[in-house]
């Protein structure tokens, strides 16, 4: 039943492991038609295209967003196609010409359509080694040690500076580690906490490649879709925070998730090899103080790390039984 039928947007990274669910949500609240999943390089799902309109969107070539924005009247862009940590680091020319050309094109193609809204997501990447790690403030110092981070500073710059200068409307959050089942995440840092509930449901053993006492801040990803279209549908004078907000939901262990995992599938075997993206989960938080978006526009997450583990089991399962 749809929410709202006046809005009408696009998903950039429609395919991609937020994009793909977020597209669907979209979708049951606003209908499906009214939301075009813009994909490149990733083939989109059975579900995400019979379920309403598709389009290739190049995001680094402004002439490709903009062709798919006057076809279907698009007002609001919610705009996840980036290039994640891991892979950045692998190509860090690549991943700040992605993530910045695509973003500077989003925002000027919003503002020249005088667009309702843009949603950008930043991470908790901005962060780095000088930056608190415990509780880490919504105002800190942003010392990134990744390209990846670099981009998500340099875009929440970017983003702020298009609200104070053109009155854009543009909203954030810095997502921490985004656990699914519907879409695995590519190249990123935390892909572990993924990959370890679909090799244990799949082999029963996983081999980790962060140490077993990494500790990061993580969200389900119905709660990540949560806080995405309450901070979008949240009454404009609420949003006191343009660049970004800092939201969170639970931080454990790697240790911690394997143990979890093993109350439901007891022989359960994970192994640590840390690799090279253990130094970049290095230089991020343990954990966030999101307490600025639960008191600006009502911030609240419903999972923790035992009913995520419950649920992700669950849905894997039926998946893999399919
Ligand atoms: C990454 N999943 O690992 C993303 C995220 C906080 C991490 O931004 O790069």
């Amino acid at each position: 039943m749809s929410k709202k039928n006046t809005k009408r947007i696009l998903v950039t990274g429609a395919t991609g492991q937020i994009g793909s669910e977020l597209t669907i949500e979209l979708r049951n609240t606003y209908g499906c038609d009214n939301v075009v999943a813009g994909g490149h390089k990733r083939a989109p799902s059975e579900k995400l295209f019979q379920s309403g309109p598709f389009e290739f969107v190049d995001v680094t070539d402004k002439q490709s967003i903009e062709t798919v924005v006057k076809e279907y009247e698009i007002d609001t862009i919610y705009h996840l196609a980036a290039i994640l940590s891991a892979t950045g680091e692998q190509d860090p020319q690549l991943a700040w010409s992605v993530n910045m050309n695509s973003l500077y094109n989003i925002l000027e193609v919003a503002r020249e359509h005088k667009m309702t809204g843009v949603f950008w997501p930043s991470s908790i990447a901005v962060f780095g080694p000088s930056t608190p790690r415990l509780n880490t403030p919504q105002e800190t110092v942003l010392t990134p040690r990744t390209m990846y981070g670099t981009t998500k500073v340099a875009g929440e710059l970017l983003c702020n500076y298009y609200f104070l200068r053109f009155g854009l409307d543009v909203r954030s959050v810095r997502y921490p580690g985004i656990i699914s089942n519907e879409t695995p995440p590519v190249g990123g840092t935390t892909d572990y906490a993924v990959e370890m509930f679909y090799e244990a449901i799949r082999k029963k053993r996983y081999t980790c490649f962060v140490r077993e006492d990494t500790v990061l801040p993580m969200m389900y990803m119905p709660d990540c879709i949560k806080a995405a279209i309450d901070l979008m549908e949240s009454d404009a004078s609420r949003i006191k925070h343009r660049a970004s907000y800092n939201v969170a939901s639970t931080s454990f262990s790697a240790g911690e998730l394997a143990a979890e995992i093993r109350k439901h599938i007891p022989d359960f075997v994970c192994e640590y090899k840390p690799d090279f993206r253990q130094k970049i989960a290095d230089s991020w938080p343990t954990s966030i103080d999101d307490t600025v978006a639960r008191k600006e526009w009502n911030w609240n997450p419903t999972y923790d790390l035992a009913s995520m583990t419950r649920d992700m089991i669950e849905k894997l399962t039926k998946k893999f039984e399919t």
